[in-house]
C-alpha cells in the first residue's frame, strides 16, 4: 500500500471516525463544506453563519470556544530526540513520551465526527521549493480555511505518488479543554500533532507549524530559511521595484506593511505576502523570497478605510474562496462584522465576540483584539504578477521591527549584514493578544521567531550569519518601531499608510542616493531625507522619535546579555563581539 493510504487507514484506526472526508479542491467541495459547517452544531454553537453577501460577498462568521482564541505558546512543543537540539527557545518532551499521551488523547477523539483529509502543497507546484504534505482534522472550519490559506488538491497527491516523503499534521479538537491542549513538533519525523484547539496557528498546521517550525527546521538542515516575514515589491515612479521582506512579532504589523498604499504619487506596493516567507539564496548571488501560503490570516481591529484601504477592498472583493471573520463582533441590523476601529461610531445593535450584547459603556471590546478575517490572496488587488514567480523575488532590504514604547528610535539602518543579523537577534517587543500570556511585558523576539523557531536559537543564529556568506548581493538590513509613545502614552509616529514615508527612505539608502548619520546604534536618516510632505508632526516629536536614550539602552544591553546568556556558547562569537562593541558605545 502506498504511504499515504497506510497513513489514513492509520488515523481512521486511531481516531474511530464516523466517516472520511477526503478533500479533492473543487469548487463544489467549497459549496458542500460551506453548507455542513452552515448546518453543524459543535461547542454550543453553529460553526459558520452567512453574513451580509451585499456588503461582505461570500463572507462567514465564526465564534471560537471564549477559552480558545489565540495560539498557546506555553503549551507548545518542540520534541526532539535531544533537548539541546530543541533549545531553551522551546518547550521540550522526549518524543516517544509526547506520542504516547497524544495517541491517548487522539484515540477514538472522532467517534461521532467526520475526519477531513486535507492534502495539500505550501508554495507553487511549479516551485523546486514548494513541500508536500497532509493534514487531519475533524473541525470543518479548520478544513475550510486550509482551502484559503495553502494549496488544496489533488494534485498534491499525484506529487507525492509513492514517496513517504510528506509533512503529517494530525489535528483534532477533542473537548477544547484547555487543560488537554498540545500542539507537539516532531522535527526528525516531519511530524505535527496538535489537540485541544481550533484556533489560527494551533490548528491550522500548514502555517506556524510546519511552514516555520518545522521549515526551519527543514531549512538549517537544507541551506535556507523560513521566516515570519511579509514580501512586498515598492515601484518608484521609474518603474523600478524594489523588494523588501519584514518580520515584526505577530499582531505588530506585517499585514498592514504587506498591503500599505504610499502616500506618495508615482509609488506603489505589490503584496506577496503577509506573514511567511522561505528564503533561498540563487545561483546568481541573490537572496530569493517565496511566499508559501495563498491567504491571510490577518487582525482586524485598527482596521478602516482610512488606516488600510487595499486589506478593506481585499474584504470585500471577494471573487474567489469565501472570506471567514472569526471573534469579531456583529452588528444585528446589517448583519455585518464590527471590529474596534472599523467605524467611529458604535453599532447600536452589536452582539460582542463572546456571543453577549454589547453595551457601548463596557470597559471590554466588542471584537476580540486578537479577532480576524481569514480570506484568498487571490482577492487582493495589489497581487503581484511576481507572486506566481517558482523562483521567488530577488530582496534588496530586510526589515526588523518589535512594538515598543520606547528605546527603539523610528527606524535606523544596521551597519551590515552581520551587524543586522546581531540587531534583529536582539529585538525586543511587547507581547500582544495574539498569543496568550502577559499582555505588554517586553520579551526578546529575535527575527519575531521566537515562538516558531523549531531549533536551537543559537544555532539559528549562525545560520543566518552563514547563509548571509553565501550572498553577493547583501541586503541592506534595517530596524524600525512604529510604536513609541510619548509621556502621556500616545503614539508619535501616525503609522500605517505614513510608514510609507520610511519606506521610501529605505529606497533611497538602497538606491545610494541619500547620506546618513552614524550613531552608537547604527545609521539614522538625516532628517531632511525624510520626505514628510503633508504631514503635521512637531518638530520636537520628531526628535524624539529619532533620541538615542543612554539609560534606556543600558536597560536594553542588560536584557539582550540575559537573553544570550540562555543559550550559552550556542550564541556565535560574531554575535557576541557585536555586542560588546555596542556596550563599549553606550557606555563611553
Ligand atoms: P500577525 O498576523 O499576528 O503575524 O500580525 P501582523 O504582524 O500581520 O500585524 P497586523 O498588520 O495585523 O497589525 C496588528 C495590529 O497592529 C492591528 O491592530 C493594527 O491595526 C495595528 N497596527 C498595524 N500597523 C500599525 C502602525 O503602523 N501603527 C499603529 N499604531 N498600529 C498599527
Ligand atoms: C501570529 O500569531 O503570528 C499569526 C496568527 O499570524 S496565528 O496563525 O494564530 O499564528
Ligand atoms: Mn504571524
Amino acid at each position: 500500500m502506498k504511504p499515504i493510504n497506510l497513513f489514513i487507514n492509520e488515523m481512521k484506526d486511531l481516531f474511530k471516525c464516523k466517516n472520511v472526508y477526503f478533500m479533492n479542491g473543487s469548487e463544489n467541495e467549497t459549496k458542500e463544506l460551506l453548507d455542513i459547517a452552515q448546518r453543524s452544531v459543535f461547542d454550543d454553537k453553529v460553526i459558520l453563519k452567512k453574513l451580509n453577501h451585499n456588503e461582505y460577498p461570500n463572507s462567514y462568521y465564526h465564534r471560537s470556544n471564549i477559552n480558545d482564541v489565540a495560539r498557546t505558546e506555553h503549551l507548545t512543543y518542540v520534541c526532539t530526540k535531544n533537548i539541546e537540539q530543541a533549545g531553551p527557545n522551546n518547550n521540550w518532551m522526549e518524543p516517544n513520551e509526547a506520542k504516547k499521551k497524544m495517541l491517548k488523547l487522539f484515540s477514538n477523539s472522532m467517534n461521532n465526527r467526520t475526519m477531513y483529509v486535507i492534502p495539500f502543497t505550501m508554495g507553487m507546484y511549479e516551485s523546486e521549493y514548494a513541500k508536500d504534505c497532509i493534514q487531519i482534522t475533524d473541525s470543518v472550519y479548520v478544513a475550510l480555511s486550509m482551502k484559503i490559506m495553502t494549496r488544496v488538491g489533488n494534485k498534491t497527491i499525484d506529487r507525492i505518488g509513492d514517496s513517504s516523503n510528506f509533512f503529517r499534521g494530525i489535528h483534532s479538537v477533542g473537548t477544547l479543554n484547555p487543560s488537554e491542549r498540545y500542539i507537539m513538533h516532531f522535527p526528525e519525523e516531519n511530524l505535527v500533532m496538535s489537540f485541544g484547539s481550533g484556533y489560527g496557528g494551533n490548528a491550522l498546521l500548514g502555517k506556524k507549524s510546519y511552514a516555520l517550525r518545522i521549515g526551519s527546521y527543514l531549512g538549517y538542515k537544507e541551506g535556507w530559511l523560513a521566516e515570519h516575514m511579509f514580501i512586498i515589491g515598492v515601484e518608484s515612479p521609474n518603474g523600478k521595484i524594489t523588494y523588501f521582506l519584514g518580520a515584526f512579532p505577530s499582531a505588530c504589523g506585517k499585514t498592514n506593511v504587506a498591503m500599505l498604499k504610499f502616500v506618495f504619487k508615482g509609488y506603489k506596493v505589490w503584496t506577496l505576502g503577509d506573514d511567511i516567507a522561505w528564503l533561498n539564496v540563487g545561483k546568481d548571488g541573490n537572496l530569493y523570497a517565496i511566499n508559501p501560503e495563498t491567504g491571510f490570516f490577518g487582525v482586524a481591529p485598527g482596521i478602516n478605510y482610512k488606516t488600510n484601504q487595499i486589506i478593506m477592498e481585499t474584504l470585500k472583493n471577494n471573487k474567489f474562496l469565501p472570506t471567514l471573520f472569526t471573534n469579531t463582533a456583529i452588528d444585528n441590523d446589517n448583519n455585518v462584522p464590527w471590529w474596534e476601529g472599523l467605524s467611529d461610531k458604535i453599532p447600536l445593535n452589536l452582539t460582542d465576540w463572546k456571543g453577549e450584547k454589547y453595551f457601548k459603556d463596557s470597559n471590554k471590546t466588542a471584537a476580540h483584539p486578537n479577532s480576524r478575517f481569514t480570506v484568498s490572496i487571490y482577492n487582493c488587488p495589489t497581487l503581484s504578477k511576481e507572486y506566481y514567480n517558482p523562483k521567488g523575488v530577488p530582496i534588496s532590504g530586510i526589515i526588523f521591527g518589535g512594538r515598543r514604547k520606547d528605546t527603539i528610535p523610528l527606524v535606523f539602518e544596521t551597519n551590515d549584514w552581520n551587524n543586522g543579523v546581531f540587531m534583529a537577534s536582539t529585538v525586543g517587543s511587547e507581547i500582544t493578544a495574539a498569543s496568550s500570556g502577559d499582555i505588554g511585558n517586553v520579551r526578546r523576539d529575535p527575527m519575531a521567531m521566537l515562538p516558531f523557531c523549531g531549533y536551537n536559537m543559537g544555532d539559528y543564529f549562525q545560520h543566518w550569519l552563514n547563509i548571509g556568506n553565501k550572498i553577493k548581493n547583501k541586503p541592506k538590513i534595517f530596524i524600525v518601531n512604529w510604536f513609541r509613545k510619548d509621556e502621556n502614552g500616545k503614539h508619535m509616529w501616525p503609522g500605517f499608510g505614513d510608514n510609507s514615508r520610511i519606506i521610501k527612505w529605505m529606497i533611497d539608502r538602497i538606491d545610494g542616493n541619500v547620506d546618513v548619520k552614524k550613531s552608537e546604534i547604527g545609521l539614522l536618516p538625516n532628517i531632511l531625507d525624510l520626505n514628510l510632505d503633508g504631514l503635521e508632526i512637531g518638530k520636537n516629536i520628531l526628535e524624539k522619535l529619532f533620541s538615542i536614550d543612554r539609560q534606556s539602552w543600558i536597560k536594553e544591553i542588560s536584557m539582550i546579555e540575559e537573553f544570550y546568556s540562555k543559550f550559552g556558547n550556542k550564541i556565535p562569537k560574531e554575535l557576541q563581539a557585536n555586542l560588546l562593541k555596542l556596550k563599549n558605545k553606550i557606555q563611553n
